[in-house]
């Protein structure tokens, strides 16, 4: 079959070409993170904004890691295709805004020169939450971190000094990533990287940064899940080329993003983007509602056996959860976002999208850093004003059992796996277990709260036996 490329394009029909002319687009983007999130999301967005206003904004993607990603990419001209999932079919079109493809060890000096360049005014990342780097303790860098120079956010620091070195054009980097304040986060460890590099300079650059580097806080939304081979298979007979790379993902998708940037951007309000002052109440509530019920439906429907979220919204106990979860974490959201019920509605619509394989295992995935932004601020402030939370309570127990002997069998991964593995001690009472994962994940005072621990572990039995009880 003839591989997807540019030349390829001319044959295809009308309605699956870009909106856009590559050939025409300038990079003024630099993104980190090259998976299927960002194809799906902000490469979209950006491609309808420079559609939409004639203006060439196009995006280098660097892979954190991957250079086969990148190759791939290059092979297919940076094209790729991104499909719609409807339960009626899936709509396929080519992405065509992205300009160029590096890997950031291998294409190092490429990737410090267009952090360098004034034509570049846009960063953007999605690197997951592991990507920050952040100790579970402060918040700010994690000074264990071995080697800084192979990791984005050492890269992406070092670049932005350099950038402040010589002439200090403005930039605006924007994480994407699911955590609280994530403007602020970003902030926080890209200035402790510049602290400590040691270099003399380094108050002076902080100082620039300060004047000509802006870091908006941002919410993205859209359920993508892990391109499969079927997938491939399905894209090549809906395109009739062959595309290595292609995502799909859910009909809904959203961006709101605070109004703080320092330099241009692309007009992506034209594609439906939220400029907003504040963007807190959208980001908790997205966070605890979407991603909340999202970890506890994975957690919980692999104990009960389930694959996917689909299955577990078929099952009798997945759509009681969603709301239920919803409303018991909605008083702790802050006025000015959605209407927590109408968006406990809209949930159960996503998640029953039947055209949607998304893997229980890659939510569940990385859930000692997910959880602490999902679950447990949450949690913390319903117990400090006594409210009952049997539902998270629920949820934590689900996610203590994906720790436990046997987890792996799951295809669950995660950076603290040992640590989180060393917990469960044989003969330890359970509730000691559920202590010691909760100190493990940075919450040393929801581990001494003993009624908690004592009401999530009496919940393992039930779910070792493959039981939801809600
Ligand atoms: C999911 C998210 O994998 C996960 O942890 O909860 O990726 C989720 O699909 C997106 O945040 C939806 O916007």
């Amino acid at each position: 079959m003839t591989p997807l490329n540019r030349r390829a394009l001319r044959d295809l029909a009308p309605e699956l070409r870009p909106p856009v002319d590559p050939a025409g687009l300038r990079t003024r983007v630099v993104h980190f993170g090259i998976g299927a999130f960002h194809r799906a999301h902000q490469a979209v967005y950006t491609e309808n904004a420079a559609a939409r206003s004639g203006e060439p904004w196009g995006i280098a993607a660097v892979a954190p890691r991957s250079t086969e990603t990148v190759d791939a990419l290059r092979a297919q001209d940076c094209l790729y295709s991104a499909t719609e999932r409807r339960p009626e079919g899936g709509v396929p079109r080519i992405v065509g805004s992205l300009t160029g493809a590096y890997a950031l060890r291998r294409d190092g000096a490429a990737v410090d020169a267009l952090l360098t360049d004034p034509q570049t005014t846009v960063v953007t990342l999605t690197i997951t939450e592991k990507g920050y780097h952040r100790s579970s303790r402060t918040g700010g860098l994690d000074p264990a971190v071995p080697d800084l120079g192979t990791t984005v956010i050492g890269r992406l620091a070092a670049g932005l000094a350099a950038r402040m070195r010589s002439g200090a054009a403005p930039v605006s980097v924007v994480s994407c990533d699911n955590m609280a304040d994530n403007g602020a986060v970003l902030e926080r460890v890209v200035h402790d990287v510049v602290r400590a590099s040691g270099q003399p300079d380094r108050d002076r650059v902080l100082e620039l940064m300060d004047q000509y580097v802006a870091f908006p806080a941002t919410v993205v939304d859209r359920i993508v899940p892990a391109t499969t081979a079927a997938d491939v298979t399905a894209t090549a007979t809906a395109l009739g080329v062959h595309d290595a790379l292609p995502v799909s993902g859910e009909p809904y998708r959203q961006w709101v993003l605070q109004d703080r940037f320092a330099a241009p951007r692309p007009p992506w309000e034209l594609d439906g983007a939220l400029f907003v002052p504040d963007v807190a109440p959208y980001q908790l509530t997205k966070l605890r509602l979407l991603n909340g019920s999202h970890s506890a439906l994975a957690c919980l429907g692999i104990a009960a056996g389930c694959t996917t979220i689909a299955d577990t919204m078929a099952a009798d106990w997945g759509e009681r959860l969603v709301k239920a979860l919803c409303a018991e974490v909605a008083p702790t959201l802050p006025a000015g976002g959605p209407d927590p019920d109408r968006y406990a509605e809209d949930l159960v619509a996503r998640f029953g999208n039947t055209a949607m394989r998304h893997f229980l295992r890659q939510i569940a995935s990385d859930g000692s850093l997910k959880i602490t932004e999902r679950w447990l601020p949450a949690l913390r402030s319903l117990r400090e004003r006594g409210a009952a939370t049997p539902v998270l309570e629920l949820a934590l127990a689900g996610w203590a059992h994906t720790t436990g002997p046997g987890s792996q069998d799951h295809g669950i991964t995660d950076p603290a796996q040992d640590a989180l593995a060393a917990c469960w001690r044989t003969g330890a009472a359970p509730a000691d277990t559920v202590r010691a994962l909760l100190t493990t994940v940075g919450a040393p005072d929801l581990a001494d709260d003993t009624a908690l621990t004592t009401a999530v572990a009496r919940h393992l039995p039930a779910l070792r036996a493959g039981h939801v009880d809600l």
